[in-house]
């Protein structure tokens, strides 16, 4: 019975890369329908943080989708849709931060400086990818400049002006939330490199003989955890903020 299902669907039956290409679809499709619906549940001023949640896996339904097909006909990894995939929700969920944090006094400044970060990030850990000669030496390079952008948002989110910010909005709710989407960008995201070092040269792969197939096994994994998570951090700030301004 799952055989033939995963027969119909061309997973093969030994290949859990395909597998969470498939899954990771569903389930960031059903998480978009879930954000955009429940934004008439929540205060108008949360509306905005919503429609963002229900973007960022929206966007990423789409792009697996066709990262599903490109898995399933070549084998390969398809680190181009992935990387677009990634220039578009990496810097909406730094969105999310700078919604979360407005109303105690955010600046564009700030959403500015996390785009800039994700953007470095995001290009240096392309170059890694897209372009590696199979060499630890260009793995490395690359994938060490890559991580100075996520340590300056991940200091943002646990140190600087985003953890300021949510302290001074006297909202422990939100203070609350930030510490959590805090939480995401240290451990949910630290999936990424680890994915990362598995491709040809990579630490991982060289070291301990991981294959290069699980680089999309890990950034499935990753994705579902934070493109759905964040957004449903986000979600349950706003429902509990929401209700209690509903009740006092
Ligand atoms: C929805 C997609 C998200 C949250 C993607 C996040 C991606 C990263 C945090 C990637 C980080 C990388 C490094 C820190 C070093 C190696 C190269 C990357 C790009 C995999």
């Amino acid at each position: 019975m799952i055989g033939t299902l995963l027969d119909v669907l061309a997973i093969p039956k030994d290949d859990p890369v395909a597998f969470t290409f498939f899954t990771g679809y569903m389930a960031m499709f059903a998480a978009a329908v879930f954000f955009f619906f429940e934004r008439s549940r929540v205060d108008g001023k949360w509306k905005t943080s919503l429609l963002v949640s229900g973007l960022i896996t929206g966007i990423a339904a789409v792009h697996y989708y066709y990262m599903r097909d490109y898995y399933a006909a070549t084998g390969t990894n398809p680190t181009a849709l992935r990387y677009i995939d990634w220039t578009l929700t990496v810097p909406l969920m730094c969105v999310e931060f700078y919604l979360l944090t407005k109303p105690a006094g955010a600046k564009p400044s700030l959403l500015w400086k996390l785009v800039l970060a994700s953007a470095w990030m995001l290009v240096t850990g392309y170059y890694g990818e897209a372009f590696t000669d199979g060499s630890v030496m260009h793995s490395t390079v690359w994938g060490v400049l890559s991580t100075v952008g996520y340590i300056y948002i991940l200091w943002t989110a646990w140190f600087g002006e985003v953890k300021q910010l949510a302290d001074k909005s006297n909202n422990p709710t939100v203070v609350k939330g930030i510490r959590t989407l805090a939480w995401f960008v240290l451990v949910g995201w630290a999936i990424y490199p680890i994915g990362y070092m598995c491709m040809p040269g990579g630490w991982l792969n060289v070291g301990l003989g991981w294959e290069s197939s699980n680089v999309d096994l890990f950034y499935n994994i990753a994705d579902a955890v934070n493109k759905i998570g964040f957004g449903l951090v986000v979600y349950n700030i706003a429902i509990s903020s929401s209700n209690s301004e509903v009740t006092a």
